[in-house]
C-alpha cells in the first residue's frame, strides 16, 4: 500500500487531497498543528468510514526540522504533499515575518528533513500564481516572476528552494504553480467564500450588506478537487518538473459577485458596499494561466468553469444554511454539489 504524507491536511486542498488519495487506496498521514479547539472540520466526514481508517493524523511543528525527520523515518512515505502555509495574501501584509517563516521557510525544513532522513520519497510543493505579480497574462513558466506581496515573496523563495534541492541533491521535487481554486470548503476569509457565505446570511435575514475590497482584480478561478488531481499526477511522472495549473479564463471579483448574487436571486447592487479600507497595499490586476502546459505535459485540464463554480459554492452555502437556491436546483443550473 502506498503511503502519503500531507502537511496542511486540515485546509481546503489538504482535505480534498486526503479524499482523493484515500479513494486511490493510499494510507494517508496528515500533519496538523495543535490548537485549543478542533481544526479538523474539513476532514470530519472521513471519521468512522472505511477509507477514513487509513487516515492517520500526527501533530508536528513545521518550525522544527528534527521533529519532521523523526516523523518521516517513522512513516517512510512514498509521497509528500507540502500544502501547509499562511495562505492569505492580504494578511501577509500584516504579518510578513510569520508568513516568511510558515509559507517560505517551512518548505526548506520539509526538504531538509527529506534529505536528512535519507528516505526515498517524492515531494510536491504548492507554489502560487501570486509569484507572477503584475507580469502580463497569460502567465506561464517562462514568465518572469514579479512578486508583490510578502506571501508571494515567501512562496517564490520556497519555489526556488524546491528547484535547488532537486538540482543539488537529486530529490524528486515538483512545484505546482497553482492559480486560484475554490470550493465549498474554501477558507471564509477568501473573497469567493466571503461572498457566498454573505449571500446565505443575507437570505437568512442575519445581515443586509456585504463589505468587500477591490472588485476590479481578475483571477483565474478553478475548482479545488480538480487541482488536487493535478498535484497527484505530478508525482506520478517519470521525471520531476514544475507545472502551471489553471483554467485559462480570468474574471473580475465584481463578475463573481454579480454571478453569485444572481444565482441566489439577488441583485448585488442592493447589498454590496465597497470598503477602501479593505484594499491591499498592492494588488494584482490579472492572473490567468496558459492551460496548454498542463494539458500537454500532464494530461490535465479544468472541467469546472467560472459559472459552474459560482453555482456550486452558492448552492452549498445556501443548503448549509437551510435555504435553497432561488428557483433552481444544482442540476438544473449545471451545478455539481460535492459537500
Ligand atoms: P488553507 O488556508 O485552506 O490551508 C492551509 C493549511 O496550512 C491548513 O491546514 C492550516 O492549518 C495549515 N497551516 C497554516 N499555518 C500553519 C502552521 N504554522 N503550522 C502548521 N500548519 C499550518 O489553504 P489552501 O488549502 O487553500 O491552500 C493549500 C496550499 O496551496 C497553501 O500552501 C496555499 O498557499 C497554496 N495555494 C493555494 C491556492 C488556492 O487558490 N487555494 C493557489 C495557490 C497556492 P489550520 O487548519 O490549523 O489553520
Ligand atoms: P488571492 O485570493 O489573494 O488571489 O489568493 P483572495 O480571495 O483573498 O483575493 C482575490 C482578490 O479579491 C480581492 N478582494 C478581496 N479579497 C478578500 N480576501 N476579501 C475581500 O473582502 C475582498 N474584496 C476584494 C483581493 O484584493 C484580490 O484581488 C488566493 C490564496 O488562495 C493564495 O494562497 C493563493 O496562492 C492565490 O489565491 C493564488
Amino acid at each position: 500500500m502506498k503511503r502519503a504524507l500531507i502537511t496542511g491536511v486540515t485546509g481546503q486542498d489538504g482535505s480534498y487531497l486526503a479524499d482523493l488519495l484515500l479513494d486511490k487506496g493510499y494510507e494517508v498521514h496528515g500533519v496538523l498543528r495543535r490548537s485549543s479547539s478542533p481544526s479538523t472540520a474539513r476532514i470530519e466526514h472521513l471519521n468512522g468510514g472505511a477509507s477514513g481508517a487509513r487516515l492517520l493524523l500526527h501533530y508536528a511543528d513545521l518550525s522544527y526540522t528534527e521533529g519532521l525527520v523523526a516523523l518521516l523515518r517513522k512513516i517512510e512515505p512514498h509521497e509528500i504533499y507540502h500544502l501547509a502555509a499562511q495562505s492569505h495574501v492580504g494578511f501577509s501584509f500584516d504579518m510578513p515575518e510569520l508568513t516568511g517563516d510558515v509559507t517560505g521557510l517551512s518548505t526548506t525544513r520539509v526538504l531538509e528533513a527529506v534529505r536528512a532522513s535519507g528516505i526515498a520519497t517524492r515531494v510536491y510543493q504548492t507554489s502560487s500564481s501570486e509569484m507572477y505579480g503584475d507580469a502580463p497574462a497569460p502567465q506561464t513558466l517562462a514568465t518572469p516572476f514579479r512578486p508583490r506581496s510578502p506571501y508571494a515573496v515567501a512562496k517564490l523563495y520556497a519555489y526556488w528552494m524546491a528547484a535547488a534541492y532537486r538540482e543539488a541533491y537529486g530529490l524528486f521535487v515538483c512545484s505546482g504553480v497553482l492559480f486560484n481554486h475554490e470550493s465549498p470548503r474554501r477558507g471564509e476569509g477568501f473573497v469567493t467564500r466571503k461572498v457566498t457565505l454573505g449571500i446565505a446570511a443575507i437570505l437568512a435575514g442575519r445581515q443586509r450588506t456585504l463589505r468587500l475590497g477591490n472588485l476590479a482584480p481578475k483571477r483565474d478561478w478553478g475548482y479545488a478537487p480538480e487541482y488536487c488531481e493535478a498535484m497527484w499526477l505530478m508525482l506520478q511522472q517519470d521525471q520531476p518538473a514544475d507545472y502551471t495549473i489553471g483554467t485559462g479564463e480570468a474574471h473580475s471579483v465584481g463578475e463573481f459577485v454579480e454571478r453569485a448574487f444572481a444565482r441566489a436571486g439577488l441583485d448585488w447592487r442592493d447589498h454590496v458596499e465597497v470598503d477602501p479600507l479593505q484594499f491591499r497595499p498592492t494588488d494584482i490586476a490579472c492572473l490567468r494561466a496558459d492551460p496548454a502546459d498542463a494539458r500537454e505535459r500532464l494530461g490535465w485540464e479544468a472541467n469546472v468553469r467560472f459559472a459552474e463554480l459560482a453555482a456550486i459554492m452558492v448552492d452549498a452555502d445556501l443548503e448549509a444554511a437551510g435555504l435553497r437556491p432561488a428557483g433552481m436546483s444544482g442540476a438544473a443550473a449545471g451545478g455539481r454539489r460535492v459537500d
